[in-house]
């Protein structure tokens, strides 16, 4: 049946975030995103899940009107569509999130609408999103266990204390990792770094390995280490590593600590367009890429991104941004239909209470999500929900992250230059 689109809807949303602690500083008590809707002539609707922030948030609306009589099928006109009213711009957002660079307007739009197209392709079709993107190639699909450091509880906010407490030395990490594997089964462990002493974090990564041995484990500084610093850190811990992830900015950065240790380093901060993929093609600065959907250009495009790292012999793995249920299934479908995402994807779910889909919060088994075989993207909207965290962000008060803003909170002084540290403390 031939359906077009006839309504869009961009709804944002805030929701719950603990206090976790990363290079740029300290995670808001509050999570932006926008929930995307089309809707066709014939009732059916597609959803997508994007950034939620200011920015993103007017390019979604500004595109809106542009979708309808727009056949959800016809990937190239909507990308058409985007490109003509959207522009990218100087390169202004936060460091770790990657998406929502000024210079990524129009890739990010045309994701956050290509989902909630494959979702409605797949309702039209009566076949889950997987299937049109070839078929899933694994019944689950794995997650790791993303542990952070953290604080007990927020400042000055109506949310201030989640019940997970503070992880700010190796016992408590190791205590926050056997609660989470506890829970949700994982099988794999990527620690968040490049926020306490050097020092700390790798006396952390050590009682990791120690307390889950053989477990692959992940260390993630986001930069925020100077390439002395990572080829040191890289030769204690290299062995204890299945891969090393920006622990160094720059790719020439990358492309040095490889020379000097050998470790294969992971990205989703130097390698997060085409452009900076052909240049890590001749510096080898990288040698697994982190893909995200939310600004490769969606699904398809994602599966592109899969087919040159195959070209090119990297690896290929995912990461993510405090999300909900809806981009988690889609990450789900896509990482499904990807033969060589060989890697546990990351997720921030376990660290979010409050869910936009129907039926709440999404069930790991086994460390997994179960590839849902149901038509589309498998999930809908819970419109309460939905109504309930619209409000929360028109009353939180916060329109773009500013984890370093944040950060002053609690310390005035905290600058969050990259890379802040350049050695461990001696002792
Ligand atoms: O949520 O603090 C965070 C993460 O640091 C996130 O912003 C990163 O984009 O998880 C991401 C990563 O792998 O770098
Ligand atoms: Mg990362």
């Amino acid at each position: 049946m031939k359906d077009t689109i006839s309504a869009v809807r961009v709804t944002p949303i805030a929701f719950r975030d603990p206090p976790l602690l990363n290079a740029a500083g300290i995670h808001e008590p509050y999570a932006l995103r926008s929930i995307i809707e089309l809707e066709t002539a014939s009732g059916l609707i597609g959803l997508g899940e994007s950034y939620g922030d200011a920015d993103t948030l007017a390019d979604l609306e500004r595109v809106a009107p542009a979708l309808i009589g727009l056949d959800p099928f016809l990937l190239n006109e909507l990308t058409r569509r985007v490109e003509s009213l959207t522009v990218n711009r100087a390169d202004t957002g936060l460091n770790l999130a990657p998406g929502t660079h000024g210079d990524k307007v129009t890739m990010r739009v045309v994701s956050a609408f290509e989902v909630a197209c494959h979702d409605l392709m797949g309702q039209l079709t009566g076949r889950p999103v997987h299937e049109l993107l070839g078929g899933k190639v694994r019944d689950s699909v794995p997650y790791s266990a993303y542990l952070f450091f953290k604080y007990a509880e927020h400042l000055n906010s109506p949310y201030q204390k989640d019940d997970w407490g503070e992880a700010l030395t190796p016992a408590q990490v190791v205590a926050q990792a056997q609660r989470m594997i506890g829970e949700y089964g994982f099988h794999s462990i990527k620690l968040k770094g490049g926020a306490l002493e050097p020092g700390i974090e790798a006396d952390t990564v050590r009682a990791l390995a120690a307390a889950f041995p053989g477990m692959p484990l992940r260390i993630d500084p986001n930069a925020n280490w100077s390439v002395d610093l990572a080829v040191e850190l890289g030769e204690e811990l290299g062995s204890l590593l299945e891969y090393y992830e920006d622990p160094t900015p720059t790719l020439e950065g990358m492309a040095e600590l490889h020379r000097r240790t050998g470790l294969p380093l992971a990205t989703n901060m130097v390698v997060t367009s085409a452009a900076e993929f052909k240049r890590n093609a001749t510096l080898n600065g990288v040698q697994v890429v982190l893909s995200d959907h939310h600004y490769w250009g969606g699904l398809r495009a994602t599966q592109q991104l899969a087919a040159m790292c195959g070209t090119f012999g990297l690896g290929l793995s995912m990461h993510s941004n405090s999300h909900l249920g809806i981009s988690l299934m889609a990450m789900t479908h896509l990482a499904a239909s990807v033969p060589n995402l060989t890697y546990a994807c990351d997720t921030h779910y376990p660290w979010q209470d409050e869910e936009v889909v129907a039926g709440g919060r999404i069930k790991f088994e086994n460390g997994g999500l179960k590839v849902p075989d149901a038509p589309g993207l498998g999930v809908t909207l819970d419109r309460d929900a939905l109504e309930r965290l619209h409000q929360q962000y028109l009353t939180c008060g916060i329109r773009r992250r500013d984890d370093a803003g944040q950060m002053r909170r609690y310390d005035p002084a905290f600058e969050g230059l990259t890379p802040r540290f350049t050695a461990r403390a001696k002792v």
